[in-house]
């Protein structure tokens, strides 16, 4: 590179699946550093990964290197696709195997949308084998469009890669334990995202209040009532493909709340009803998990005044809060943004406006007409 002259960093997402993949991705990295006006200041651990996409595809090797180089994006990206026909890249169906594939994933934090070339590359933040690679090279880098970290991204993530399919209802469930403000902000979101509202059907359970006056006798049709009109709200069936609807709580309570209230005989006879039901419920594309701390949510609980609800107690409280943890620790269906209810208030229009824009980014969106 000439010496004084202005530089961008760039990053490139290095993949392949056929051939000898390390060799095809360490000479990508050899061949980008060999171009004139571009420098390699770093490679990413190199790691195998399941195919995203299509199934029947060879596993991936994939890393990401960073640049720094003052040729314009466009140039850089005809630099990028001739080393890609350079390695013997044949160009078959989209995300079919290949022996290289170079992506464009930031260029500085500039925003580029053109046919050719968008950047940030619009998949980035939903790929664990990009967002791992990022986070190696530069975790506190910001992305420039949802204006979170590289670390922050790749947590919502947990090891999972994900992508938009318009066939899958959109829908959008927020987790999080009693008191915690999901219902004010899934309301809040529907409104913001123009999209229907499903709220969980609490106050029409006619067996809840004597359940929670310590009637242990009825927690199980309690339980089977909840069950029945969760399930038959989410049915994959009712809800449209590619339509966003926002859910005020995610449908793995179910078990959550079974373990927790009801005797292992009414265990046993529940389990069955759970499983028939269970496959046919969508499963959410994105979670919210909001959460607090337990005395926070109590204090919330005493203010709205439920006369059913007087019976929670703070360790009841903090045990559903650890099971919340536990059910995300593991989570990995879907990217999970975690709020805290502390600081982000779920009745501030402009706050949720703010986050409905970022989780646009993951769902699958209808193109413009
Ligand atoms: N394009 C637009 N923006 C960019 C950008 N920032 N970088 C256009 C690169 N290309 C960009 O690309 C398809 C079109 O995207 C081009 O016309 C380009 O102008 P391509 O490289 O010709 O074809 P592709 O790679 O099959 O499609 P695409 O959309 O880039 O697919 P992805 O997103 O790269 O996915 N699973 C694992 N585990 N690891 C992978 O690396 N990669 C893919 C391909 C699928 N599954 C995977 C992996
Ligand atoms: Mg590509």
């Amino acid at each position: 590179m000439k010496a004084g002259s202005q530089t961008t960093t760039a990053y490139v997402a290095l993949g392949a699946n056929l051939g000898d993949r390390k060799a095809n991705i360490a000479a990508a990295a050899r061949l980008l550093d060999a171009s004139e006006r571009i420098t390699l200041t770093g490679v990413s651990t190199l790691v195998e990964t399941e195919p995203l996409g299509p199934a029947d595809e060879p596993e991936y090797i994939n890393a990401v290197a960073c640049i720094e180089t003052d040729l314009s994006p466009q140039a850089l990206f005809e630099k990028m696709v001739s080393i890609e026909d350079a390695l013997g890249r044949v160009r078959g169906e989209r995300w079919s195997a290949r022996t290289i594939d170079l992506d464009l994933l930031l260029y500085g934090g500039e925003l580029i949308s053109t046919p050719a070339l968008t950047v940030p590359h619009s998949r980035m933040h939903l790929r664990s084998f990009v967002l791992k690679g990022m986070c190696e090279l530069n975790g506190e880098l910001m992305h420039p469009v949802l204006k979170r970290s590289m670390n922050e991204l790749a947590a919502r993530l947990n090891g999972g890669d994900f992508s938009l399919s318009p066939d899958r209802p959109q829908l959008i469930s927020i987790a999080g334990i009693i008191g915690v403000g999901k219902t004010t902000l899934a309301q809040g979101l529907a409104q913001a995202l123009g999209c229907a509202m499903i709220a969980e059907a609490y106050d029409t359970n006619p067996y809840m209040p004597q359940v929670y006056a310590g009637r242990k006798d009825l927690a199980l049709d309690s339980q089977l009532y909840f069950l029945n009109s969760r399930a038959e709200q989410l049915d994959k069936d009712k809800l449209a493909p590619g339509a966003v609807a926002v859910g005020d709580y995610v449908f793995d309570k179910e078990m959550i709340y079974a373990t927790r209230t009801l005797s292992p005989e009414q265990l046993a006879s529940y389990m069955p009803a759970h499983d028939a039901v269970a496959a046919a419920v969508a499963e959410c594309v994105l979670a919210v998990y909001l959460h607090d701390s337990p005395p926070a949510c109590l204090a919330r609980i005493d203010l709205r005044n439920r006369p059913y609800e007087k019976g929670i107690d703070l360790p009841a409280l903090e045990a559903f809060a650890q099971d919340y943890d536990r059910l995300f620790a593991g989570w990995r269906k879907c990217p999970v943004i975690r709020l805290d209810a502390g600081r982000f208030n779920c009745t501030d229009a402009a706050q949720v406006r703010i986050l409905a824009d970022e989780m646009r980014h993951y769902v699958w969106k209808s193109p413009e007409k």
